[in-house]
C-alpha cells in the first residue's frame, strides 16, 4: 500500500509531478479515495497552514503547495464523487464591491480546499446582489468577504446587512489587511480571521 506520508510531503514540498504520482498509485492500488484526501492531501496542507502562521513559510511556498494539491485533486475529485464523500463543508468566497485585490482571497479560497471545504470562489468587485444571487445558487454555510482597501470596507457592512435582510443564513467571515476583529463586531460579521490558515479554523468553528 502507498505510504500517505510520501504524498502529504509532496504536497508539503510542492512537488506537484510526485503528489500526482503518489495520488495515481494509491487509486491503482485500490486505497480509499477519502483517505487519499485525509491522510495525504490535506495532512500536508495542514503543515503548511500551520507553518504560514508561524511564519515560516511565505506566501509563495503556500501558492506551491496549493498547487500541488490542486493537481492531486484533479486526479482524485472523480473518484471522491464515485464514492460518494461529502466536503467537511461549503463555502463561498469573494472580494467585496469596488476592491480588485483577489491575492488574499484566493489563498483563503485554496486553504479552504486544502482542508476539505468545497468552495465557490465568486471573484472580485462583487456586489451585495451578487453575493445574495450566488449565496441562493451554492447555499453555502460560511461566506467569506475580503477587502484590501478602507474605501471598501463599508461595502462588507452593506453586503453583511444584505444578506442577512435576504434572509441568507450562512455564516459570514471577513478579513484582509484593513480588516480588524473590532471591525467585524461592529459590522456583526461571524467572525475575522487575520490569514489564511487562521480563516480555515475560524470556518471549522463556525459550522460546529
Ligand atoms: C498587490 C496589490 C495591488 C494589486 C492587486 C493585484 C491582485 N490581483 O490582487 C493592484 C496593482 C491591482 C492594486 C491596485 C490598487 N491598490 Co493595492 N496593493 C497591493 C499590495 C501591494 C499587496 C496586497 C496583497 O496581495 N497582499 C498579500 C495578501 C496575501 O495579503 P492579504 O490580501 O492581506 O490577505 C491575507 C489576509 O488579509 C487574509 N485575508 C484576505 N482576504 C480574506 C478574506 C477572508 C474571509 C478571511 C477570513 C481572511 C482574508 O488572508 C490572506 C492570506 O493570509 C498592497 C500593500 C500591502 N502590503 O498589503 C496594496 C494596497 C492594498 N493597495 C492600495 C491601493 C491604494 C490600491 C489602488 C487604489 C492603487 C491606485 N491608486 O490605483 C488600487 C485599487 C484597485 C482596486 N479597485 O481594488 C493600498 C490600500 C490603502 C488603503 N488603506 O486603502 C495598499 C495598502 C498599498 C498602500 N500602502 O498604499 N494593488
Amino acid at each position: 500500500m502507498k505510504d500517505m506520508k510520501a504524498l502529504s510531503d509532496a504536497v508539503i514540498k510542492g512537488d506537484q509531478k510526485t503528489a500526482v504520482e503518489v495520488t495515481k498509485a494509491a487509486i491503482a492500488e485500490g486505497m480509499a479515495p477519502e483517505r487519499i484526501l485525509t491522510d495525504g492531501l490535506i495532512a500536508g496542507m495542514n503543515v503548511i497552514g500551520v507553518r504560514f502562521k508561524a511564519n515560516e513559510v511565505y506566501i509563495p511556498e503556500v501558492l506551491i503547495s496549493a498547487r500541488a494539491m490542486k493537481m492531486a485533486m484533479e486526479v482524485l475529485e472523480p473518484k471522491l464523487v464515485e464514492a460518494g464523500v461529502k466536503p467537511f463543508g461549503k463555502a463561498m468566497v469573494g472580494t467585496v464591491q469596488g476592491d480588485l485585490h483577489d491575492i488574499g482571497k484566493n489563498l483563503v479560497v485554496m486553504m479552504l480546499k486544502g482542508a476539505g471545504f468545497e468552495v465557490a470562489d465568486i471573484g472580485v468587485d462583487v456586489s451585495a446582489e451578487k453575493f445574495i444571487e450566488k449565496a441562493k445558487e451554492c447555499k453555502p454555510q460560511i461566506i467569506g468577504l475580503s477587502a484590501l482597501l478602507t474605501t471598501t470596507m463599508p461595502a462588507m457592512e452593506k453586503t453583511i446587512r444584505a444578506l442577512k435582510e435576504a434572509g441568507i443564513a450562512a455564516k459570514t467571515m471577513i478579513g484582509g489587511a484593513p480588516v480588524t476583529q473590532t471591525y467585524a463586531d461592529k459590522i456583526g460579521a461571524g467572525g475575522y480571521a487575520p490569514d489564511a490558515a487562521s480563516a480555515v479554523d475560524l470556518a471549522k468553528s463556525l459550522i460546529n
